[in-house]
């Protein structure tokens, strides 16, 4: 449905501005195809975008805040990890997992330096955010959350593990995002998204019951002591786990 503004009084005004909403529509969907294209070779399994809301804003780290505020649109992509890898981590995080987890984000801040050097040699301003990069240990926060733009992408839904779940994939993915003032597709806003539905696999598998019947209820503070303990007792000094990830494959049996 298009709204449109106050002051188209007769209908050939309404009919040429549907027509230029559509060729609008039409160009996002090219400028997204095109940097799709591009991007062929880079190995990635998911490529959408957004236009970012007010809400999602909000939620950016100060500093990145004033260098964003033209940016109106997201492209969100994302590597799905190897199953395989993930199988190992069965009672805690592997050192197989964790190279893993490193390569990935490597990997996926490639991609993203790929498709912002492609949008500002398109001519549009963009900014490459980082996969995993904390920038406030207190609140433990990163730039801007990337489960929350995958989510108005249309890439998935926030699951029981407060993790942003694909319908293919599961949340066997790791994701990454850029930030950029060309006009793209508002992906997520007519995507139906089947949800957790009767799967509770995660509740069963987390070590410190940190994830409920809802992901509102999600116990943040749990599954950070968690980590805490896996970073010291596998030696790894990284934050990771894996367990809640590991059994959400996107099968929901
Ligand atoms: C700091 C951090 C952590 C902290 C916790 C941070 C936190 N506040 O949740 C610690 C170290 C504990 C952690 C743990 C893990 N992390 Co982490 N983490 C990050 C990091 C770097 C920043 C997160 C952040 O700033 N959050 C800010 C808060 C405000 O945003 P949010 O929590 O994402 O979502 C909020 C709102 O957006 C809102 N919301 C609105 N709409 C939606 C939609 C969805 C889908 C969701 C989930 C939320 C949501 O609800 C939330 C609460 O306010 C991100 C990378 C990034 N920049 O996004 C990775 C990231 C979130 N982590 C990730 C992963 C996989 C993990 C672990 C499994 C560890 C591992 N790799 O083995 C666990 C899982 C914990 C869990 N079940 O949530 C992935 C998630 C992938 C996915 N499929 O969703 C990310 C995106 C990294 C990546 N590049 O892929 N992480
Ligand atoms: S990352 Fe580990 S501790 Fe945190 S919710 Fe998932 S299974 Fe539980
Ligand atoms: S394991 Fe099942 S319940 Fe948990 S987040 Fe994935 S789909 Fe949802």
């Amino acid at each position: 449905m298009f709204l449109l503004p106050r002051k188209l009084q007769t209908t050939e005004e309404a009919d040429s501005c549907m027509d230029e909403t559509l060729t609008n529509l039409e160009e996002n969907k090219k400028n997204l195809e095109t940097l799709k294209s591009s991007a062929d070779h880079l190995g990635l399994d998911l490529f959408s975008s957004t236009k970012i809301s007010p809400g999602a804003r909000r939620g950016f780290h100060k500093s990145i805040r004033e260098v964003s505020v033209l940016l109106d649109y997201a492209i969100v992509i994302g590597i799905r990890l190897s199953a395989s890898v993930l199988s190992t981590v069965k009672v805690a995080p592997t050192w197989t997992y964790y190279f893993h987890y490193r390569i990935v984000n490597f990997a996926l801040d490639q991609a993203a330096l790929f498709i912002s050097g492609k949008c500002q040699r398109m001519g549009y301003s963009s900014l490459p955010v980082p996969a995993s990069q904390i920038l406030d240990w207190d609140r433990l926060l990163g730039h801007l959350s990337h489960r929350e733009l995958g989510a108005s992408s249309g890439l998935g839904w926030w699951g029981r593990n407060n993790l942003l779940v694909n319908p293919k994939y599961g949340a066997q993915i790791r994701l990454a995002t850029v930030l950029t003032d060309m006009p793209l597709p508002d992906l997520g806003k007519d995507n139906e998204m089947p949800g957790c539905g009767e799967c509770r696999k995660c509740i069963d598998v987390c070590p410190v019951g940190a994830i409920h019947e809802s992901p509102e209820d999600f116990n943040l503070d749990k599954c950070t002591a968690q980590l805490r303990r896996f970073s010291k007792s596998e030696k790894l000094n990284t934050m990771i786990c894996g367990l809640c990830v590991n059994v959400c494959n996107g099968k929901m049996e």
